[in-house]
């Protein structure tokens, strides 16, 4: 009976976690809630970094009721100084009797030292209880905090017959008005969007994050132009209030074109390795030393190729709309050489998938 309550409390941190989806990156989504004798006391969760960690919100609002109290968090509180100071220190101060951890902070600088000083310090503690939950919520936060690299999230729309265009390169639209607004819901939960020069180009897209659910929402557009070929008149320059737009480019790119965009108010990152393409790996270490936690990435196929081809894509959003294309010239999904055998190619694990109208959508992990 006990553990039932547990549960029903530790739920209700992570609706309340929930919340701070999208909002709190390159941190994780917390949640808390303060019981006592059976009266809920105080709840929060995390809003954005900078902003009190969860188990601070909730003991503000309980204030001298937290003592004696249960504190459900559906995180392992931290130990240590970074924006804000420690939890665990504000939870020893006022002393509840047990403290309920859903799981253990992967964060190396927290990772079961939370736990040993909450009960070095005479407090109750367990942990473990729900602990799946958190590994689906703070997927991105899990990658990022343990491998300081983003998490890539890769989406793109096929034909039936896996086709991302015709053979003259139209793609408008191939997947149904309803799903695309069902991406520009997605785009809000990550902190960059990423696509390559050609389709920046050829779609002259905004990239910007779209969706009555996110208003106010900043989003950084990151394109991957190795000869700086960016148009200074791309209409993406005009939602510059939105987000950053940021290219990263080669050594050998020219500069004059760098200039002319800087002034534009756009970042152009000179790449330090010199190869004839844009290093992904290269870029992405970047991203992660400069806090960004996740980038969906949006296209074209030779970008998402050579991000499945070199293994960085962690999650898939497919669409497949139900229309046959045809056309041996029209562009698949994938390019490149491809795998020889089916043992070889990339297989999808812990598949979902859901209907959009008429577009069936496919997530999956790689
Ligand atoms: C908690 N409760 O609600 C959160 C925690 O820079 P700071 O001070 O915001 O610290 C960020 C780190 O704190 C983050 O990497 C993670 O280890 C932990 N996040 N911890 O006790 C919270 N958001
Ligand atoms: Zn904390």
């Amino acid at each position: 009976m006990k553990n039932f309550k547990d549960i029903s409390y530790l739920q209700m941190a992570y609706s309340l976690a929930e919340k701070a989806k999208g909002w709190a990156s390159p941190n994780p989504y917390v949640g808390a809630v303060i019981v006592k004798r059976g009266i809920i006391v105080g709840y929060g969760y995390h809003e954005k970094p900078g902003k009190p960690h969860a188990e601070l919100v909730a003991l503000q609002m309980a204030g001298p009721l937290s003592r004696s109290s249960s504190a459900f968090i559906t995180l392992e509180p931290c130990v240590h100084w970074g924006r804000t100071p420690p939890c665990v220190e504000s939870l020893i101060q006022v002393r509840p009797k047990r403290v309920v951890i859903s799981a253990l902070d992967p964060n190396p600088l927290v990772f079961k030292k939370g736990v040993k000083r909450l009960r070095q310090a005479g407090i109750q503690v367990s942990s473990g209880l729900l602990e799946e939950k958190n590994k689906y919520l703070n997927e991105i936060y899990l990658k990022y905090i343990t491998k300081k690299l983003p998490f890539v999230a890769a989406k793109t729309a096929i034909s039936l017959d896996g086709k991302i265009a015709t053979k003259k390169f139209d793609s408008r639209w191939i997947s149904s008005r309803q799903t695309r607004e069902y991406v520009h819901l997605l785009r809000g939960e990550y902190d960059a969007i990423m696509v390559g020069i050609s389709t920046l180009i050829k779609d002259d897209p905004f990239l910007t994050v779209r969706h009555r659910n996110w208003k106010g929402k900043k989003t950084t557009r990151i394109i991957l132009d190795s000869r700086l070929r960016f148009p200074l008149n791309a209409r993406i320059i005009s939602t510059l209030s939105q987000g950053k737009i940021m290219i990263f480019t080669l050594k050998k790119a020219s500069r004059k074109k760098a200039e002319a965009l800087t002034k534009k108010g756009v970042d152009v990152v000179f790449l330090p390795r010199s190869s004839s393409k844009v290093d992904l790996q290269e870029v992405l270490a970047w991203l992660g030393r400069n806090e960004i936690a996740s980038v969906l990435v949006e296209g074209g196929s030779l970008l998402l190729t050579s991000m499945f081809e070199q293994k960085l894509v962690d999650k898939i959003f497919l669409t497949i709309s139900p229309k046959l294309i045809g056309g041996r010239e029209a562009p698949s999904i994938l390019q490149g050489d491809g795998a020889d055998c089916i043992k070889d190619s990339l297989v999808l694990k812990r598949i979902n998938s859901f209907q959009i109208d008429e577009d069936i959508i496919i997530e999956g992990y790689f």
